[in-house]
């Protein structure tokens, strides 16, 4: 019934008016109340003291859940909060680390940033949702910690792709990686540590309306295990940025910022 509850909250913070900002940018040196269950409550979500600073720690249940909440979309576990950024441009971005276990060994790890944007309150063909983040696990057979092709690999979501999900070359190393997607007007383009790794250039017509954003971790049912978010960012880019300073100027002077964060 408690389960019920939370995700029935999270529908109707959904549906409620948004307030526009021009900016959020969350540190995690405490939990805004305004993150609010989406699809499953992990086991625990908040900050932690984690490298020398406040994080955010994301742990999923690690079992498996009752019904209703027995189906494959409720493993996605985690909160979004609202932050609704109206711009042309705009950019996201956040750190995420990526822990030993997720690189090598029999492990099943998935962790990923979101953001959300379109209309208010109502999924429909303004609606898309950008995803960003790591896996470990065998794409033949996930749920399975020994079979025999368990790989590491970043992904970016893009729903327009074949398969949705976009493995990235980048090799996947433990440590601090951060993410940046840059909405210039007309495509959405991922950086990797400052690397440009994708480019979506087929957008649905919401995407000036950032709407929220979302910190996951993967339940497959083989235990716990931990996942670390920090410095979770909508920044409208201020005109009169040009769309080729966006490309050049603009993507040196916020990844300087990221760094500086650090
Ligand atoms: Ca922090
Ligand atoms: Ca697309």
């Amino acid at each position: 019934m408690k389960k019920t509850l939370l995700v029935t909250g999270a529908i109707v913070a959904l549906f409620a008016a948004q307030t526009v900002r021009a900016s959020y940018t969350d540190t995690f040196d405490s939990l805004n109340p305004g993150w609010t269950t989406d699809r499953y409550e992990p086991l625990s979500f908040g900050p932690v003291s984690f490298l020398g600073g406040n994080w955010l720690k994301v742990t999923p249940t690690g079992v498996n859940s009752p019904s209703p909440f027995d189906s494959t979309f409720y493993r996605t576990q985690g909160r979004q909060i609202q932050t609704l950024v109206n711009s042309s441009q705009w950019a996201f971005s956040f750190d995420q680390y990526v822990p030993t276990e997720a690189v090598s060994g029999n492990n099943l790890r998935r962790s990923d940033g979101w953001g959300r944007f379109g209309d208010v309150g109502v999924e429909n063909a303004n609606t898309g949702y950008m995803i960003m983040g790591y896996k470990r696990f065998d794409n033949a057979d996930p749920f399975n910690p020994l079979a025999g092709g368990i790989t590491s690999a970043f992904r970016v979501w893009d729903a327009d792709t074949a398969n949705g999900w976009v493995e990235l070359g980048t090799p996947v190393t433990a440590g601090v990686h951060s993410w940046l997607a840059l909405f210039n007007g007309s495509s959405i383009q991922t950086y990797l540590d400052g690397n440009l790794v994708y480019t979506d250039t087929t957008l649905t017509a919401g995407a000036s309306s950032f709407t929220s954003m979302f910190a996951q971790a993967y339940n497959f049912s083989d235990g716990p295990y931990d996942a670390h978010f920090d410095n979770m960012s909508i920044t409208a880019v201020p005109e009169p940025t040009s769309t080729i300073m966006l490309g050049g100027v603009g993507v040196l002077a916020l990844l300087h910022r990221i760094r500086q964060r650090k």
